[in-house]
């Protein structure tokens, strides 16, 4: 804190100044993550209902009415009208939140995990002192559904499939899990964080993706990010139970504040209320027509950099992509290396064990893939030359 008071343009500039090296979506070189530049009405939305805390129920029941909105709106979405849950912090809490309600229905404590899985799953089994058991994958990166119900002991109470890995945005084969999960009594949570808004408008433009929502009646409950594809500011994750008996051991009681009697079915108390009232937003302002033309967008863009791709013969992706994520390896050259001189060209790259990632989210324009292409080229060039 400084001692004397500055101006505000003195603040700004002193924080414009340590921010100049950061990286902006707007620039179009951040192809690695899976957040976007949130639309600039839902910019509008949450700075105008700053001061809206969901926490406080009583104090702002419209938020709270919005958010009964939203969670119906995604529910319809995901095949369950009547789902109940929450907008939170993040896939991390609403990952979090599932295991937590599970394990205090069961009283057990193991789950089973792919090795796909978000480290949000490790950090919420080590908070909830779970034993995590980790399932292999098959050659197409989904989980192994054999190993898994060998996995399966009398400790076990949930199985979390996956609907669009972090790493490249692989479906599991959430179907054989639902009948796995009814066959075993298990619980069985989707982290759908990223794919949720991406998977059933897929399905509408008759890409080939499999069933992963409530449409399936072993799935328990889903997370599904709002602050991912669904074009809202941070924080905006989703969490979506079956139905409200499944959170009624994480419910908690609160007396004392304004207006009374609360309860909240969430890890934070004090909750954003701008975040609700974002999505709500973005829900009724794009809709479904205008998720879908984003999605659609999203897929050209894929085609066009699978397309270019396939021209450079030292460059493929690891695996046909089933989303809007695409990995790409070397067949020629250490993948380690190019990504290291693609940042130092200014690139924004996610890098894993054998690939990066390249995640077409709105911002990543067939223009900034044609950049990538063009600096990729000379970097490959650069690694021939030092041969
Ligand atoms: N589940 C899945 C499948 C995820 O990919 C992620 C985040 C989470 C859960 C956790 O979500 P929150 O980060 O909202 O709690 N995956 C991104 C990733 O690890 C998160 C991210 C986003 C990281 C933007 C960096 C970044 O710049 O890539």
């Amino acid at each position: 804190m400084n001692r004397t008071s500055l101006s505000k343009t003195e603040v700004l500039e002193l924080i414009r100044s340590t921010l100049k090296h950061d990286k902006s979506y707007k620039k179009g070189n951040v192809i690695s993550t899976m957040c976007t530049y949130p639309d600039t009405f839902a910019q509008e939305l949450f700075s105008e209902f700053i001061d809206r805390n969901i926490g406080d129920a009583n104090l702002f029941p419209g938020v709270v009415e919005l958010e009964r909105e939203v969670i119906s709106s995604l529910g319809d979405l995901l095949h369950n009208p009547n789902a109940f849950g929450n907008i939170v912090t993040g896939g991390t809490e609403a990952n979090f939140l599932a295991l937590w309600a599970y394990r205090e229905l069961s009283g057990k404590h193991t789950i089973i995990v792919p090795e796909t899985a978000h480290f949000s799953l490790y950090k919420s089994a080590n908070i909830l002192n779970l034993n995590i058991k980790t399932v292999h994958v098959n050659k197409d990166r989904q989980i192994d559904i054999a190993e898994a119900e060998k996995a399966i002991d009398d400790d076990t109470f949930c199985i979390v499939g996956i609907a669009g890995t972090t790493e490249l945005g692989v479906i599991d084969p959430i179907a054989e899990l639902s009948d796995l999960c009814i066959k075993f009594k298990l619980y069985l949570h989707i982290d759908a964080a990223f794919g949720g808004f991406v998977i059933p408008f897929m399905k509408d433009m008759n890409y080939d993706v499999a069933d992963f929502d409530f449409a399936l009646p072993g799935v328990s409950s889903i997370t599904i990010d709002p602050h991912k594809m669904g074009m809202c500011p941070i924080p905006a994750g989703g969490i979506l139970f079956r139905n409200k008996e499944l959170t009624k051991k994480i419910e908690w009681s609160v007396s004392y504040l304004s207006g009374g009697h609360t309860a909240q079915t969430t890890f934070v108390s004090s909750r954003s209320g701008a975040s609700v009232i974002a999505v709500w937003g973005m829900l009724n302002y794009l809709g479904y027509e205008g998720y879908n033309d984003i999605i659609k967008r999203c897929m050209h863009v894929r085609e066009h950099l699978l397309f270019e791709l396939d021209k450079i013969e030292e460059l493929c992706p690891i695996q046909p992509p089933t989303m809007n994520i695409v990995g790409v390896t070397s067949t020629k050259y250490n993948i380690v290396e190019i990504a290291e001189a693609m940042r130092d060209k200014g690139w924004a790259i996610s890098l894993f064990t054998e690939h990066m990632r390249i995640v077409l989210r709105p911002s990543v324009t067939k223009k900034v893939i044609n950049s990538f292409i063009h600096d990729i080229k000379e970097v490959l060039s650069c690694i021939q030359a030092k041969i």
